[in-house]
């Protein structure tokens, strides 16, 4: 109950911020774009993490208005992170199944980005397994869409679902997005450096390029590198954080 009048309150003075952690390509050393993950301080409650209260707004709604909060703040500091030079880098935004699966999804999307006079090319969309696993001719239809609006498209947390690599073959995705558990345990067990060396090239037959969550070592690295892995992102380079570290930190890596 505590939590319902607060996330209540939290939309209404649009209390949610984004953090944003790098996507670093590994051949060339280059950070490519960056993905937006949404932070809630709440004065009684402290942090709460993503990981709760994003299931308890898609149970009860309330993470439409939430997603808009999102997408509006993904744009605004879009804005200052071309102010202050950055005129490549795209950030990645994780869309909710249930905004995902709203009869007018694309047309609220492509309102905030009229909103605030900035197009679809500098955005990536992350997807899970279960948002497109959910009714096929629909979900087809909206990545499509997605695509031709300008979109780059990602499947989220692969491997944790229930999709398969042929399965996917029939959305148009650009990239793939190994999910972090098995990247944890690849410099100590066989079986995990087999599975994501399997995804890797298959991946790469499919025409998307990959990406390494929850990266933590260089040891991690040397073996992904080895693999062809295209990106990595993870705690190694940086942890997610609020644009304008984003930008301290950008202005350090070059
Ligand atoms: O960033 P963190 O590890 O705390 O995120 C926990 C979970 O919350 C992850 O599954 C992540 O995908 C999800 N999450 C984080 N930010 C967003 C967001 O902006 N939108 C949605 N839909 N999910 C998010
Ligand atoms: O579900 P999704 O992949 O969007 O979740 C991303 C979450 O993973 C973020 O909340 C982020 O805080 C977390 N994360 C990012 N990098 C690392 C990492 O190197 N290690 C761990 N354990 N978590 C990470
Ligand atoms: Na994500
Ligand atoms: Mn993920």
């Amino acid at each position: 109950i505590t939590l319902d009048t607060e996330i209540r309150k939290a939309i209404e003075h649009r209390d949610f911020e984004l953090y944003y952690q790098p996507k670093v390509n590994i051949k060339k050393n280059k950070i490519i774009g960056l993905e937006a993950l949404v932070r809630w301080k709440n004065d009684k409650l402290g942090f709460v993490s993503p990981a709760e209260f994003i299931p308890y707004a898609e149970e009860t709604g309330l993470i439409i208005p939430i997603s808009e909060i999102i997408l509006e703040k993904a744009c605004e500091e879009l804005a200052v992170l071309r102010m202050a030079g950055y005129s490549k880098l795209s950030i990645s935004i994780n869309i909710s199944s249930i905004h995902f699966q709203q009869q007018n999804f694309l047309e609220s999307i492509q309102k905030t980005l009229e909103k605030y006079n900035t197009s679809a090319q500098n955005f990536e969309i992350e997807v899970t397994e279960r948002t497109v696993m959910n009714s096929e001719e629909d979900t087809i239809r909206k990545l499509v869409r997605l695509k031709q609006l300008g979109f780059k498209l990602s499947i989220d947390d692969f491997g944790t679902g229930y999709s398969s690599l042929s399965y996917l073959v029939r959305f148009p995705l650009d990239y793939l997005k190994i999910d972090r558990s098995f990247i944890h345990h690849i410099v100590n067990l066989d079986d995990k450096q087999a599975v994501v060396d399997a995804i890797i090239q298959m991946a790469h037959r499919l025409n998307m390029k990959v990406i390494a969550e929850g990266v933590e070592s260089i040891q991690q690295i040397n073996i992904l590198r080895e693999m062809g892995c295209d990106y990595i992102q993870g705690y190694y380079f940086s942890k997610p954080i609020p644009m304008d570290e984003l930008i301290e930190f950008l202005q350090l890596w070059e």
